[in-house]
Protein backbone atom coordinates (compact mmCIF):
# COMPACT_ATOMS: atom_id res chain seq x y z
CA UNK A 1 0.00 0.00 0.00
CA UNK A 2 1.00 3.39 -1.33
CA UNK A 3 0.47 6.71 1.09
CA UNK A 4 -1.93 8.87 -0.74
CA UNK A 5 -0.02 12.23 -0.58
CA UNK A 6 -3.78 14.23 -1.12
CA UNK A 7 -4.91 12.38 1.97
CA UNK A 8 -2.16 12.82 4.26
CA UNK A 9 -2.39 16.28 3.59
CA UNK A 10 -5.78 16.42 4.50
CA UNK A 11 -5.00 14.71 8.00
CA UNK A 12 -2.32 17.23 8.42
CA UNK A 13 -4.49 20.28 7.95
CA UNK A 14 -7.05 18.91 10.85
CA UNK A 15 -3.44 19.60 12.94
CA UNK A 16 -2.48 22.26 11.62
CA UNK A 17 -3.46 25.20 13.88
CA UNK A 18 -2.08 23.70 16.78
CA UNK A 19 0.89 22.56 15.42
CA UNK A 20 2.46 26.09 13.89
CA UNK A 21 1.07 27.21 17.51
CA UNK A 22 3.35 24.95 19.59
CA UNK A 23 6.18 25.09 17.21
CA UNK A 24 6.36 28.93 17.42
CA UNK A 25 6.17 28.73 21.11
CA UNK A 26 9.08 26.19 21.42
CA UNK A 27 11.20 27.99 18.51
CA UNK A 28 10.56 31.27 20.07
CA UNK A 29 11.44 29.82 23.49
CA UNK A 30 14.89 28.14 22.19
CA UNK A 31 15.86 31.23 20.35
CA UNK A 32 15.85 33.25 23.52
CA UNK A 33 18.19 30.53 24.92
CA UNK A 34 20.57 30.96 21.85
CA UNK A 35 19.28 27.74 19.90
CA UNK A 36 19.32 28.29 16.14
CA UNK A 37 16.25 26.32 15.14
CA UNK A 38 17.05 25.47 11.38
CA UNK A 39 20.46 23.63 12.29
CA UNK A 40 17.95 21.14 14.54
CA UNK A 41 15.73 20.92 12.50
CA UNK A 42 18.53 19.82 9.43
CA UNK A 43 20.19 17.32 11.29
CA UNK A 44 17.06 15.84 12.41
CA UNK A 45 16.12 15.26 8.90
CA UNK A 46 19.22 13.65 7.93
CA UNK A 47 19.20 11.69 11.17
CA UNK A 48 17.60 8.26 8.84
CA UNK A 49 17.40 5.43 10.57
CA UNK A 50 17.31 1.38 9.04
CA UNK A 51 14.63 -0.87 9.53
CA UNK A 52 15.42 -4.67 9.55
CA UNK A 53 13.74 -6.68 7.14
CA UNK A 54 12.84 -8.78 10.02
CA UNK A 55 10.77 -6.62 12.27
CA UNK A 56 7.69 -5.76 10.01
CA UNK A 57 6.03 -9.15 11.36
CA UNK A 58 5.12 -10.44 14.56
CA UNK A 59 7.86 -11.43 16.64
CA UNK A 60 7.65 -13.97 19.36
CA UNK A 61 8.97 -15.64 22.31
CA UNK A 62 9.85 -19.07 23.27
CA UNK A 63 6.23 -19.67 24.38
CA UNK A 64 4.87 -19.15 21.12
CA UNK A 65 4.07 -16.45 18.62
CA UNK A 66 1.02 -14.70 17.68
CA UNK A 67 0.91 -13.81 14.12
CA UNK A 68 -0.09 -10.14 13.38
CA UNK A 69 -2.43 -10.19 10.11
CA UNK A 70 -1.36 -8.57 7.05
CA UNK A 71 2.12 -8.85 7.43
CA UNK A 72 4.50 -8.69 4.71
CA UNK A 73 5.30 -12.53 3.41
CA UNK A 74 7.81 -11.45 0.33
CA UNK A 75 10.71 -9.14 0.51
CA UNK A 76 8.77 -6.96 -2.07
CA UNK A 77 5.81 -6.47 0.66
CA UNK A 78 8.45 -5.74 3.31
CA UNK A 79 9.70 -3.03 1.42
CA UNK A 80 6.49 -1.20 0.91
CA UNK A 81 5.97 -1.30 4.54
CA UNK A 82 9.28 0.10 5.33
CA UNK A 83 8.23 2.63 2.35
CA UNK A 84 5.04 3.60 4.02
CA UNK A 85 6.67 4.06 7.40
CA UNK A 86 9.23 6.45 5.66
CA UNK A 87 6.41 8.30 4.22
CA UNK A 88 4.84 8.68 6.97
CA UNK A 89 8.21 9.36 8.95
CA UNK A 90 10.42 10.75 6.83
CA UNK A 91 12.70 9.03 9.07
CA UNK A 92 13.02 5.22 7.85
CA UNK A 93 14.89 5.81 5.06
CA UNK A 94 17.06 2.34 4.72
CA UNK A 95 16.32 -1.17 4.97
CA UNK A 96 18.86 -3.53 6.49
CA UNK A 97 18.30 -7.26 4.99
CA UNK A 98 18.94 -10.67 6.82
CA UNK A 99 20.23 -13.30 5.07
CA UNK A 100 18.87 -15.65 4.44
CA UNK A 101 15.22 -14.86 5.43
CA UNK A 102 15.14 -12.03 3.06
CA UNK A 103 17.39 -13.49 -0.30
CA UNK A 104 16.15 -10.82 -3.09
CA UNK A 105 15.36 -13.05 -6.33
CA UNK A 106 15.12 -10.37 -8.81
CA UNK A 107 17.56 -8.12 -8.18
CA UNK A 108 16.95 -4.87 -10.19
CA UNK A 109 12.96 -5.40 -9.22
CA UNK A 110 13.72 -5.01 -5.53
CA UNK A 111 16.06 -2.01 -6.06
CA UNK A 112 13.73 -0.42 -8.56
CA UNK A 113 11.48 -0.48 -5.75
CA UNK A 114 13.27 0.23 -2.88
CA UNK A 115 14.27 3.26 -5.14
CA UNK A 116 10.47 4.22 -5.66
CA UNK A 117 10.16 4.69 -2.31
CA UNK A 118 13.46 6.47 -1.89
CA UNK A 119 14.90 3.98 0.38
CA UNK A 120 18.51 2.48 0.36
CA UNK A 121 20.24 -1.15 1.56
CA UNK A 122 22.23 -0.43 4.64
CA UNK A 123 24.08 -3.16 6.51
CA UNK A 124 23.21 -6.88 5.21
CA UNK A 125 23.10 -9.32 8.10
CA UNK A 126 24.28 -13.15 7.95
CA UNK A 127 22.96 -15.84 10.40
CA UNK A 128 24.99 -18.39 11.26
CA UNK A 129 22.71 -19.25 14.32
CA UNK A 130 20.30 -20.98 13.01
CA UNK A 131 20.53 -24.48 10.37
CA UNK A 132 19.54 -23.91 7.28
CA UNK A 133 17.43 -26.78 5.83
CA UNK A 134 19.62 -27.75 3.00
CA UNK A 135 23.15 -26.80 5.10
CA UNK A 136 25.68 -30.02 5.60
CA UNK A 137 26.71 -28.28 9.11
CA UNK A 138 25.12 -27.50 12.01
CA UNK A 139 25.33 -24.36 14.32
CA UNK A 140 24.67 -26.14 17.13
CA UNK A 141 27.60 -25.61 19.24
CA UNK A 142 28.51 -22.69 17.45
CA UNK A 143 30.11 -21.34 14.05
CA UNK A 144 32.76 -19.01 13.49
CA UNK A 145 33.89 -20.50 17.29
CA UNK A 146 33.26 -24.13 16.17
CA UNK A 147 35.98 -26.68 16.80
CA UNK A 148 35.48 -28.21 13.88
CA UNK A 149 36.94 -26.60 10.54
CA UNK A 150 34.41 -27.40 7.74
CA UNK A 151 31.30 -26.00 10.54
CA UNK A 152 34.20 -22.99 10.26
CA UNK A 153 34.29 -23.05 6.96
CA UNK A 154 30.73 -23.10 6.09
CA UNK A 155 29.79 -20.02 8.31
CA UNK A 156 32.73 -18.15 6.46
CA UNK A 157 31.33 -18.83 3.12
CA UNK A 158 27.86 -17.70 4.25
CA UNK A 159 29.18 -14.33 5.12
CA UNK A 160 31.10 -14.29 1.49
CA UNK A 161 27.64 -14.79 0.42
CA UNK A 162 26.04 -12.65 2.21
CA UNK A 163 28.88 -9.77 0.89
CA UNK A 164 28.10 -10.89 -2.08
CA UNK A 165 24.01 -10.49 -2.34
CA UNK A 166 24.46 -6.58 -0.19
CA UNK A 167 27.48 -5.89 -3.14
CA UNK A 168 24.85 -6.15 -5.92
CA UNK A 169 21.68 -4.10 -3.70
CA UNK A 170 23.73 -1.19 -3.21
CA UNK A 171 24.49 -1.96 1.00
CA UNK A 172 28.22 -0.88 1.92
CA UNK A 173 28.41 -3.24 5.30
CA UNK A 174 28.01 -6.33 7.14
CA UNK A 175 26.48 -7.12 10.25
CA UNK A 176 27.90 -10.23 12.09
CA UNK A 177 26.30 -11.23 15.27
CA UNK A 178 27.09 -14.76 16.71
CA UNK A 179 25.25 -17.01 18.87
CA UNK A 180 28.14 -19.00 19.83
CA UNK A 181 28.98 -19.81 23.56
CA UNK A 182 28.21 -22.09 26.08
CA UNK A 183 25.70 -23.28 28.22
CA UNK A 184 27.49 -24.80 30.67
CA UNK A 185 30.38 -24.71 32.68
CA UNK A 186 33.12 -26.93 30.99
CA UNK A 187 31.38 -27.26 27.82
CA UNK A 188 34.18 -25.28 25.76
CA UNK A 189 37.49 -24.40 26.35
CA UNK A 190 37.33 -20.47 26.01
CA UNK A 191 40.67 -19.51 24.28
CA UNK A 192 40.24 -22.05 21.81
CA UNK A 193 36.30 -20.63 21.11
CA UNK A 194 38.02 -17.24 20.85
CA UNK A 195 40.69 -17.83 18.69
CA UNK A 196 38.70 -19.55 16.40
CA UNK A 197 36.19 -16.44 15.96
CA UNK A 198 39.10 -14.34 15.90
CA UNK A 199 40.59 -16.31 12.77
CA UNK A 200 37.06 -16.85 11.40
CA UNK A 201 36.11 -12.49 11.03
CA UNK A 202 40.09 -12.50 9.52
CA UNK A 203 38.96 -14.45 6.94
CA UNK A 204 35.16 -12.78 6.23
CA UNK A 205 37.54 -9.53 6.40
CA UNK A 206 39.66 -10.14 3.58
CA UNK A 207 36.60 -11.06 1.65
CA UNK A 208 35.32 -7.46 2.31
CA UNK A 209 35.70 -4.84 -0.67
CA UNK A 210 37.26 -1.77 -0.21
CA UNK A 211 34.27 0.43 0.97
CA UNK A 212 33.05 -1.73 3.21
CA UNK A 213 32.68 -2.27 6.65
CA UNK A 214 32.53 -4.88 9.40
CA UNK A 215 30.24 -4.65 12.50
CA UNK A 216 31.08 -6.88 15.23
CA UNK A 217 27.38 -7.15 17.79
CA UNK A 218 28.50 -8.30 20.69
CA UNK A 219 25.23 -9.76 23.64
CA UNK A 220 26.23 -11.08 26.99
CA UNK A 221 23.81 -13.86 26.77
CA UNK A 222 21.35 -15.87 24.96
CA UNK A 223 20.60 -18.07 23.14
CA UNK A 224 23.84 -19.93 25.85
CA UNK A 225 23.38 -19.03 29.26
CA UNK A 226 26.38 -19.77 30.55
CA UNK A 227 29.11 -17.69 28.25
CA UNK A 228 29.03 -15.81 24.49
CA UNK A 229 32.10 -15.89 22.27
CA UNK A 230 31.73 -12.28 21.86
CA UNK A 231 29.94 -10.58 25.20
CA UNK A 232 30.75 -7.58 25.43
CA UNK A 233 32.25 -4.41 23.67
CA UNK A 234 35.63 -4.88 24.92
CA UNK A 235 35.74 -8.48 23.17
CA UNK A 236 34.19 -6.74 19.74
CA UNK A 237 36.92 -3.99 20.23
CA UNK A 238 39.61 -5.96 20.36
CA UNK A 239 38.64 -8.26 17.54
CA UNK A 240 37.73 -5.39 15.38
CA UNK A 241 41.30 -4.03 15.98
CA UNK A 242 42.77 -7.02 14.77
CA UNK A 243 40.82 -7.34 11.94
CA UNK A 244 41.59 -4.22 11.12
CA UNK A 245 40.92 -0.63 10.04
CA UNK A 246 37.12 -1.03 7.93
CA UNK A 247 36.02 -3.43 11.42
CA UNK A 248 33.81 -1.56 13.85
CA UNK A 249 31.87 -2.31 17.20
CA UNK A 250 28.38 -2.54 16.91
CA UNK A 251 26.29 -1.47 19.70
CA UNK A 252 22.70 -2.74 20.62
CA UNK A 253 21.18 -0.87 23.35
CA UNK A 254 20.08 -4.66 25.05
CA UNK A 255 22.95 -6.49 24.71
CA UNK A 256 24.04 -5.35 28.00
CA UNK A 257 23.78 -6.62 31.72
CA UNK A 258 21.84 -4.50 33.76
CA UNK A 259 22.27 -0.93 34.54
CA UNK A 260 25.10 -1.18 32.38
CA UNK A 261 26.69 2.84 31.55
CA UNK A 262 26.30 2.60 27.56
CA UNK A 263 26.62 6.20 27.50
CA UNK A 264 30.58 5.58 28.68
CA UNK A 265 30.69 2.44 26.06
CA UNK A 266 29.40 4.78 23.20
CA UNK A 267 32.06 7.38 24.04
CA UNK A 268 35.15 5.30 24.63
CA UNK A 269 34.25 3.39 21.44
CA UNK A 270 34.07 6.61 19.60
CA UNK A 271 37.22 8.11 21.08
CA UNK A 272 39.20 5.32 19.27
CA UNK A 273 36.74 5.74 15.77
CA UNK A 274 35.46 2.02 15.80
CA UNK A 275 31.88 2.90 16.88
CA UNK A 276 30.26 1.86 13.36
CA UNK A 277 26.73 0.54 13.82
CA UNK A 278 24.03 1.39 16.68
CA UNK A 279 20.84 -0.77 17.18
CA UNK A 280 18.10 0.80 18.84
CA UNK A 281 15.24 -1.13 21.36
CA UNK A 282 14.41 -0.66 24.69
CA UNK A 283 14.58 -3.38 27.91
CA UNK A 284 13.52 -3.79 31.14
CA UNK A 285 15.67 -6.71 31.69
CA UNK A 286 17.55 -8.30 28.87
CA UNK A 287 17.52 -8.65 25.39
CA UNK A 288 13.63 -7.64 25.65
CA UNK A 289 14.02 -6.17 22.26
CA UNK A 290 11.13 -3.60 23.55
CA UNK A 291 9.80 -0.14 22.07
CA UNK A 292 12.36 2.49 21.94
CA UNK A 293 12.16 4.85 24.63
CA UNK A 294 9.27 2.82 26.34
CA UNK A 295 10.79 1.55 29.46
CA UNK A 296 13.90 4.21 29.95
CA UNK A 297 13.47 6.98 27.85
CA UNK A 298 16.65 9.18 29.89
CA UNK A 299 18.68 6.46 29.65
CA UNK A 300 18.74 7.10 25.99
CA UNK A 301 18.60 10.42 26.26
CA UNK A 302 22.07 10.20 27.78
CA UNK A 303 23.52 7.59 25.48
CA UNK A 304 22.40 10.04 22.40
CA UNK A 305 23.97 13.30 24.71
CA UNK A 306 27.46 10.69 24.10
CA UNK A 307 26.30 10.18 20.45
CA UNK A 308 25.95 13.72 19.76
CA UNK A 309 29.28 14.71 21.27
CA UNK A 310 31.08 11.88 19.51
CA UNK A 311 29.56 12.80 16.30
CA UNK A 312 30.60 16.35 16.81
CA UNK A 313 33.62 15.96 18.46
CA UNK A 314 35.40 12.83 16.77
CA UNK A 315 36.19 12.82 13.01
CA UNK A 316 38.24 10.03 13.66
CA UNK A 317 34.86 8.23 14.18
CA UNK A 318 32.52 7.19 11.09
CA UNK A 319 29.22 8.18 10.63
CA UNK A 320 27.23 5.19 12.53
CA UNK A 321 24.69 3.11 10.57
CA UNK A 322 21.91 3.16 12.82
CA UNK A 323 19.08 0.56 13.06
CA UNK A 324 15.83 -0.15 15.01
CA UNK A 325 16.46 -3.96 16.39
CA UNK A 326 13.21 -4.40 17.90
CA UNK A 327 10.79 -7.35 18.38
CA UNK A 328 7.03 -6.89 18.13
CA UNK A 329 4.93 -9.44 19.84
CA UNK A 330 1.93 -7.93 20.62
CA UNK A 331 2.04 -5.18 18.72
CA UNK A 332 1.19 -3.66 15.86
CA UNK A 333 4.58 -4.01 14.42
CA UNK A 334 4.41 -0.60 12.19
CA UNK A 335 2.77 1.04 14.78
CA UNK A 336 5.12 -0.04 17.14
CA UNK A 337 8.34 0.92 14.71
CA UNK A 338 6.63 4.48 14.56
CA UNK A 339 6.75 4.78 18.12
CA UNK A 340 10.34 3.61 18.14
CA UNK A 341 11.63 6.10 15.53
CA UNK A 342 9.44 8.73 17.23
CA UNK A 343 11.55 7.89 20.59
CA UNK A 344 14.59 7.79 18.97
CA UNK A 345 14.17 11.33 16.77
CA UNK A 346 12.79 12.58 20.38
CA UNK A 347 16.00 11.37 22.04
CA UNK A 348 18.13 13.47 19.64
CA UNK A 349 16.74 16.49 19.38
CA UNK A 350 17.12 16.78 23.23
CA UNK A 351 20.60 15.87 23.21
CA UNK A 352 21.08 18.32 20.30
CA UNK A 353 19.93 21.31 22.91
CA UNK A 354 22.39 20.23 25.32
CA UNK A 355 24.65 23.16 25.30
CA UNK A 356 27.55 21.78 25.20
CA UNK A 357 30.13 25.10 25.68
CA UNK A 358 28.39 25.75 29.19
CA UNK A 359 28.43 22.26 30.14
CA UNK A 360 32.44 21.82 29.38
CA UNK A 361 32.82 25.13 31.65
CA UNK A 362 30.60 24.08 34.62
CA UNK A 363 32.46 21.03 34.31
CA UNK A 364 36.00 22.82 34.62
CA UNK A 365 34.24 25.06 37.45
CA UNK A 366 33.22 21.39 39.32
CA UNK A 367 29.96 22.79 39.65
CA UNK A 368 28.13 19.42 39.93
CA UNK A 369 24.65 21.22 39.65
CA UNK A 370 25.32 23.19 36.83
CA UNK A 371 25.89 20.25 35.02
CA UNK A 372 22.94 18.03 35.78
CA UNK A 373 20.90 21.44 35.12
CA UNK A 374 22.20 21.91 31.63
CA UNK A 375 21.44 17.63 31.04
CA UNK A 376 17.80 18.12 32.32
CA UNK A 377 16.89 21.52 31.27
CA UNK A 378 17.40 19.97 27.53
CA UNK A 379 15.71 16.50 28.73
CA UNK A 380 12.73 18.23 30.22
CA UNK A 381 12.23 20.14 26.72
CA UNK A 382 8.76 19.43 24.92
CA UNK A 383 10.25 19.15 21.25
CA UNK A 384 8.18 17.19 19.49
CA UNK A 385 7.30 20.55 17.83
CA UNK A 386 10.25 20.34 16.17
CA UNK A 387 10.33 16.19 14.97
CA UNK A 388 6.64 17.41 13.28
CA UNK A 389 8.32 20.46 11.75
CA UNK A 390 10.81 18.36 10.52
CA UNK A 391 8.49 15.85 9.17
CA UNK A 392 6.35 18.30 7.65
CA UNK A 393 9.09 19.73 5.43
CA UNK A 394 10.00 16.55 3.84
CA UNK A 395 6.05 15.80 3.38
CA UNK A 396 5.70 13.57 6.53
CA UNK A 397 2.85 12.84 8.59
CA UNK A 398 2.24 15.43 11.56
CA UNK A 399 1.50 13.04 13.56
CA UNK A 400 2.14 9.29 12.26
CA UNK A 401 0.60 7.10 14.54
CA UNK A 402 -2.66 8.81 13.97
CA UNK A 403 -2.00 9.15 10.21
CA UNK A 404 -1.80 5.40 9.81
CA UNK A 405 -4.87 5.04 11.96
CA UNK A 406 -6.85 7.55 10.08
CA UNK A 407 -5.69 6.09 6.44
CA UNK A 408 -6.39 2.61 7.91
CA UNK A 409 -3.39 1.39 6.68
CA UNK A 410 -3.49 -1.94 8.36
CA UNK A 411 -6.79 -2.94 7.66
CA UNK A 412 -5.76 -2.12 3.96
CA UNK A 413 -2.90 -4.51 4.01
CA UNK A 414 -5.15 -7.15 6.06
CA UNK A 415 -7.54 -6.79 2.47
CA UNK A 416 -4.56 -6.87 0.13
CA UNK A 417 -2.15 -9.60 1.83
CA UNK A 418 -4.96 -11.53 3.77
CA UNK A 419 -5.26 -12.48 7.87
CA UNK A 420 -3.17 -15.63 7.63
CA UNK A 421 0.01 -14.21 5.76
CA UNK A 422 3.48 -14.61 7.55
CA UNK A 423 6.57 -12.71 7.73
CA UNK A 424 9.84 -14.39 7.70
CA UNK A 425 12.19 -13.71 10.45
CA UNK A 426 12.37 -14.83 14.28
C1 LIG B 1 20.22 -10.73 17.92
C2 LIG B 1 20.98 -9.50 17.51
C3 LIG B 1 21.09 -9.31 16.05
C4 LIG B 1 19.85 -9.67 15.30
C5 LIG B 1 19.25 -10.97 15.80
C6 LIG B 1 17.95 -11.29 15.09
O1 LIG B 1 19.91 -10.71 19.29
O2 LIG B 1 20.38 -8.36 18.10
O3 LIG B 1 21.43 -7.98 15.73
O4 LIG B 1 20.27 -9.87 13.98
O5 LIG B 1 19.04 -10.89 17.18
MN1 LIG C 1 21.05 -6.39 17.26
MN1 LIG D 1 19.39 -8.66 20.09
Amino acid sequence: MRIDKGQLNEINQKDMAEHTARFDFLSNGLMKKGHGVEPILDKLSNFQVAIPSWALGAGGTRFGRFGFQGEPSSLEQKIDDVGMLHALTQTAGAISLHIPWDVPKDYEGIKGLAASHNLVFDAVNSNTFQDQGNAKESYRFGSLSNMGKAVREQAIEHNINVIKIGEKLGSKSLTVWLADGASFPGQTNFQTALRNTQDSLKDIYRALPDEWKLFIEYKPYEPNFYSTVIQDWGTSLMLANECGEKAYTLVDLGHHLPNTNIEQIVSTLMLKGKLGGFHFNDSKYGDDDLTVGSVRPYSLFLIFNALVYGMENNPQNPYPAWMIDASHNIKDPLEDLIQSLEAIQEAYAKALLVDQRLLTEAQQDHDVAKCQEILQDAYRTDVRPLLEKARLDRGGAVDPINAYRSLKVRENLIRERGADSVASGL
